[in-house]
């Protein structure tokens, strides 16, 4: 049987049926529906945060919260990041400016920052890798003395924390996915998550083309809302979170601690003092020690019918078309993690702890082999 990083948690399918049936009874697909209101307010209490605008995906939430903030000329944000990260600035027009990362955390490196802010620099884009947090108050601080915007792709962190307190409340504004693919999903989808009244009303407007009222339009918008169909799988997932949660931590621990008895090849780690959603198992490979390359396990893998991921490799800068319009930019820790880092498959992907010894062993294998 195939194994995939990335499969879906399906929640329970007869009450995800009986709301979908409820959506074609009332005729009411779309446009704030009464399921988009529902699923906003039990968000807002879930995630601990005063308001939640859902939006059709976090990529299309990023461009619209680049909008609220009159972002302009240059953006700072991690080399190391998901494409999307740097296509929601190129896509506005706005140069992004990539940063190298903490080989511990996989996080922006605040040390570097200050030097890469410029006359054109407005904002900084943290991005959470893997739900664990940026490094908050030095990127706050330093928003603060150069006048900058910080806000968060909160992409990965549904439900995690930083100092107890909800990752999604850190910072003026955030942007959470709901893809298919993450802890929490609803299909497609993503959510703008403020605590800021002013900035909330703007981003209701603005993702429903800035309609006030029937007709009056009250500047430049889009259309960035959630559906019903899809409000109604939130709903169902959100019922369902409690048990995701719990399934993703014994999966994560199960690996470690089998992972734990093999040389050169570990799990990032996940503070237990704060809330996580353990939704990615993220191994790096040392070469060196392990005795081959995270490419040759990614294959073996892959030959086996397991779908493992070489998350973000090659980077950002080194895709296109950011390697060709900023040729020549390298940054070692964001390389070095490209070629180390494997996500395997974990949370609703895995069935049982049958399938990682069956994955762990054909890891262990290949570095017999090699060895
Ligand atoms: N910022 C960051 C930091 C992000 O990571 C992302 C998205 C975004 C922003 C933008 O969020 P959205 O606009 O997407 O809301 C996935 C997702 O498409 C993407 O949402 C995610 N990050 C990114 C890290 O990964 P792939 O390339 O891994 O998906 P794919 O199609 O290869 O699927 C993985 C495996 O899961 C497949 O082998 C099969 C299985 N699968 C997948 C889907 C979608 C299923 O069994 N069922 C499914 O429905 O991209």
């Amino acid at each position: 049987m195939n194994l995939y990083t990335g499969q879906p948690n399906i929640p329970d399918i007869e009450s995800f049926l009986a709301k979908s049936r409820e959506i074609l009874e009332t005729k009411r697909l779309s446009n704030n529906g009464p399921m988009v209101k529902e699923l906003e307010c039990r968000l807002a209490e879930y995630l601990g945060v005063k308001h939640v605008v859902t939006v059709c995906n976090a990529t299309i939430g990023l461009m619209a919260v680049v909008k609220l903030l009159g972002l302009t000329g240059e953006v700072i944000l991690p080399a190391f990041t998901f494409i999307a990260s740097a296509h929601v600035l190129q896509w506005e027009g706005i140069k992004p400016v990539f940063c190298d990362v903490d080989p511990l955390t996989h996080n922006i490196d605040a040390c570097k920052v200050e030097g890469l802010i410029t006359g054109k620099t407005t904002g900084i884009m943290g991005v959470h890798i893997w739900g664990r947090p940026c490094p908050h108050e030095e990127l706050a601080a330093l928003a603060h003395k150069h006048d900058l915007r910080l806000f968060y792709d909160s992409a990965h962190a549904f439900g995690t924390s930083y100092k107890s307190r909800p990752i999604a409340s850190l910072e003026e504004i955030s942007v959470l996915s709901f893809h298919a693919t993450k802890s929490f999903n609803t299909f497609e989808g993503g959510a703008i998550v403020t605590n800021d009244d002013e900035l909330a009303r703007r981003a209701k407007l603005i993702c429903n083309y800035s309609f006030e009222g029937e007709d009056n339009v009250t500047g430049l918008g889009i259309n960035a809302k959630m559906t019903e169909i899809h409000a109604a799988m939130g709903l169902c997932s959100l019922d369902n979170h409690q048990q995701v949660l719990e399934h993703n931590k014994n999966v994560y621990m199960y690996y470690k601690q089998e992972l734990s008895k093999i040389e050169g090849i570990s799990l990032i780690d996940y503070p237990e003092n704060e809330k996580h959603n353990y939704h990615y198992v993220i191994a790096e490979i040392d070469e060196g020690t392990f005795g081959c390359s995270r490419d040759t396990v990614h294959s073996s893998l892959k030959a086996n019918g397991i779908l493992a991921r070489r998350y973000f490799y090659p980077g950002c800068h080194r895709s296109d078309p950011y390697k060709s319009l900023y040729p020549g930019l390298s940054f070692p820790n964001t390389e070095s993690l490209c070629d180390r880092v494997l996500a395997l498959p974990g949370g609703g992907g895995i069935d049982g702890f049958g399938q990682i010894d069956r994955i762990i062993s054909i890891l262990d294998g290949v570095r017999r082999i090699r060895t």
